[in-house]
């Protein structure tokens, strides 16, 4: 039957190429530039039997979801990043390009049947790869919309094959003091982790990062693979992802362990619950001159929202 339902944050058309959801990641590197030598091309780079990775079917359900908001520049965005591993200010890009994010492995442990450490390119080579236009709301109050390229997490989560103890997925970002200097500041709990349940690692909107605007992903946005929840506060987010545990223990992340006043494990964005500090009823989208209303669960209710039916009077859903 020629008719296809489109998932309801998709919309219709494609604003990067179409050549770079059929790139793997040593191509779309070389197309960033980001590979000087030739040389270092080739080798090691797989050929991708495209169909395989990207049917049809695949490509529409990845389309891009609905932004009503315009893609922030790339420029913009690519300049203004928080990533504590490489300083405290939003102008990190040039300190982060220390990161050495090829190669790369993940490894997969905890409560799963077989623990396992991933070659990021095998890894992405049995991904179905999307692209998603998301919304991004900081804690801080400020905003963005990225055309992100990854795979659904779900995916992921179906081939690290957890047991049925496993509630919880904790992520970790790499851990090295000679390329991350601020990781020696003694004051914060290295390595940045996050923790989301496994109701949330499924749903169709939780997302592995490994490119945004048709290249590969930026080393200041968390390459070489990070994660995107676009209906909780941006902190959940975490970048540069070396490690991934099943666990029956709720995890606490980087910032609960810093702040659980202000920082806590569910993080769902609501205008309507002020950060202790300031207000969460509006943001300031990055490259615009106004702020706009923040949005509960930051525009994505309709599919999260049944998530955390009957907890919406707990005020720690919301920070
Ligand atoms: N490892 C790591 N991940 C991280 C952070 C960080 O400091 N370190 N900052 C988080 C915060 S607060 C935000 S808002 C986003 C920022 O992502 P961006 O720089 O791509 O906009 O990354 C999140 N992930
Ligand atoms: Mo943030």
């Amino acid at each position: 039957m020629h008719y296809h339902r489109r998932k309801s944050w998709a919309i219709r058309e494609s604003l990067a190429t179409e050549e770079s959801l059929f790139m793997n990641r040593r191509q779309l590197m070389a197309g960033a530039g980001a590979l000087a030598g030739a040389g270092l091309i080739g080798g090691a780079a797989q050929a991708l039997p495209a169909e395989a990775r990207f049917s049809p079917a695949v490509r529409r359900a990845g389309g891009f979801p609905h932004a009503t908001t315009p893609v922030t520049p790339e420029s913009i965005n690519s300049t203004y990043n928080n990533f504590y591993e490489f300083g405290s200010s939003k102008s990190i890009s040039r300190e982060a390009q220390a990161l050495n994010s090829d190669p790369w492995t993940l490894t997969i442990d905890g409560d799963v049947e077989q623990p396992l450490t991933l070659d990021i390119d095998a890894l992405m080579n049995r991904m179905p790869m999307q692209e998603r236009v998301y919304r991004h709301r900081c804690v801080e109050a400020w905003s963005m919309v990225v055309p992100w390229i990854g795979f659904p997490l779900k995916d992921l989560v179906a081939l690290a094959a957890p047991l049925s103890k496993a509630r919880y997925v904790r992520f970790e970002t790499f851990f090295d003091t000679d390329t991350a200097p601020e990781q020696k500041a003694s004051w914060y709990p290295w390595p940045y982790s996050e923790g989301i349940t496994i109701s949330e690692a499924t749903n169709d909107l939780a997302m592995i990062v490994v490119g945004a605007y048709g290249k590969v992903l930026h080393k200041q946005f968390g390459a070489p693979l990070r994660l995107h929840l676009p209906w909780k506060y941006g902190f959940k987010s975490i970048k540069s992802i070396s490690k991934i545990t099943f666990t029956s223990r709720k995890p606490k992340g980087f910032w609960e362990t810093l702040n659980g006043r202000e920082y806590g494990f569910w993080a769902n964005v609501n205008p309507e619950v002020d950060h202790p500090r300031w207000t969460q009823a509006t943001e300031k989208p990055l490259g615009q001159d106004d702020r706009v209303p923040t949005q509960l669960y930051n525009g994505y209710g309709a599919q999260v929202a049944g998530m955390y039916a009957g907890m919406e009077g707990d005020r720690s859903t919301w920070f």
